[in-house]
Parts: structure tokens; C-alpha cells; sequence
């Protein structure tokens, strides 16, 4: 059994349904349980800035299933969410994006983990930190210790335990 962390991120077409929806189909997925969500939060694009803001969020898995099968699901969902990507670092209706599986670390094609980017992402860390304040990063420090950094950068709107 693995311990696994999604971010979910979407700015276009209603993204907190969309949030949601994702997180009902987290919950469904075999193998699998989801055991934490973080609250729902707001956030000004990363990329280009021409595109409306983002809701963000973190969710927790128990997983059986192997990492690449797991992303294959996360694709899957994606897909059946009609995932419209306008343009590289542009607006998305939903991203299902792995951030961490267990400690692992994989270089691929397909696949990054821990994911290459979450040490300077607010909107990966802060709701990180929400679910699980002792985690430690892949670089050794403590995810509650470099949060205070990313501060103002993220608005926290409300929490979304009742999906759990
Ligand atoms: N910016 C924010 N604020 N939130 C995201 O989830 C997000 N996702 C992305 C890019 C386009 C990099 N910017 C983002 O993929």
C-alpha cells in the first residue's frame, strides 16, 4: 500500500465542479482509498497571466495501484472530465497532476516524481502542509517549514472534507 498525493488544479468551465468531480472519482477508484482532502484554495496563474485564476487543492491516496497505473486512471479522468488544454503553462478545465508516491523517485517519459516542480509550487505546498504538516520533502526539509514563504501567495476559500 502506497501513500500518494494528487494536486487537482482547474480555471475554466465551473472549475469547482470540476474540482469536485475529480475528487468523487478519486474516491471511486479501485484499489485505492482517499484518506485526506485538502481545503479548496485560490490562486493567480503560474504561466501565462492572461488566463483566469485557479482553484486548487490536495488530496491523499491509499493506493495498491503501481504508479504508472495510477497515472493511467488520473489520465482516464481527465478525459471523461473533457479536459480542454488550450496551450502549454494555459487555462485547463482539470489537471490531475502526482505529486508523490510514497518516496519514489522515477525519471520518465510519462512520469516525474516527486514531481519536479513542487518545491517552488504554493499551490502544491500550502494545501500539502493542511493534510500532513510533518511531511518531509523530497530535499530533507520539513513541508511546514518553507510554507510560510509561499504566504499571501494562496487564499484559502473552504474546506471540502464532506467529499471524504
Ligand atoms: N497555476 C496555478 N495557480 N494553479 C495551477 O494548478 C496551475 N497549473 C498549471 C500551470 C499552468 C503551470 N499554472 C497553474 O499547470
Amino acid at each position: 500500500m502506497a501513500v500518494c498525493y494528487i494536486g487537482l488544479g482547474a480555471n475554466l468551465n465551473d472549475p469547482e465542479q470540476q474540482i469536485r468531480d475529480a475528487l468523487v472519482a478519486l474516491k471511486q477508484l479501485p484499489q485505492t482509498r482517499l484518506t485526506a482532502v485538502s481545503s479548496l484554495y485560490g490562486s493567480k496563474p503560474l504561466g501565462p497571466k492572461d488566463q483566469p485564476d485557479y482553484l486548487n487543492a490536495v488530496a491523499q491516496l491509499q493506493t495498491e495501484l503501481e504508479p504508472l497505473a495510477l497515472l493511467d486512471v488520473l489520465q482516464a479522468q481527465e478525459q471523461a472530465q473533457g479536459r480542454v488544454r488550450k496551450r502549454h503553462w494555459g487555462e485547463r478545465n482539470i489537471d490531475l497532476d502526482m505529486i508523490l508516491y510514497d518516496d519514489l523517485q522515477l525519471r520518465s517519459e510519462r512520469l516525474n516524481l516527486p514531481h519536479h516542480e513542487m518545491h517552488k509550487r504554493s499551490f502544491v505546498l500550502l494545501p500539502l502542509a493542511e493534510i500532513n504538516p510533518d511531511l518531509t520533502l523530497p530535499d530533507g526539509r520539513n513541508v511546514s517549514a518553507i510554507t510560510p514563504e509561499f504566504d499571501g501567495e494562496l487564499h484559502r476559500l473552504k474546506p471540502l472534507t464532506e467529499l471524504l
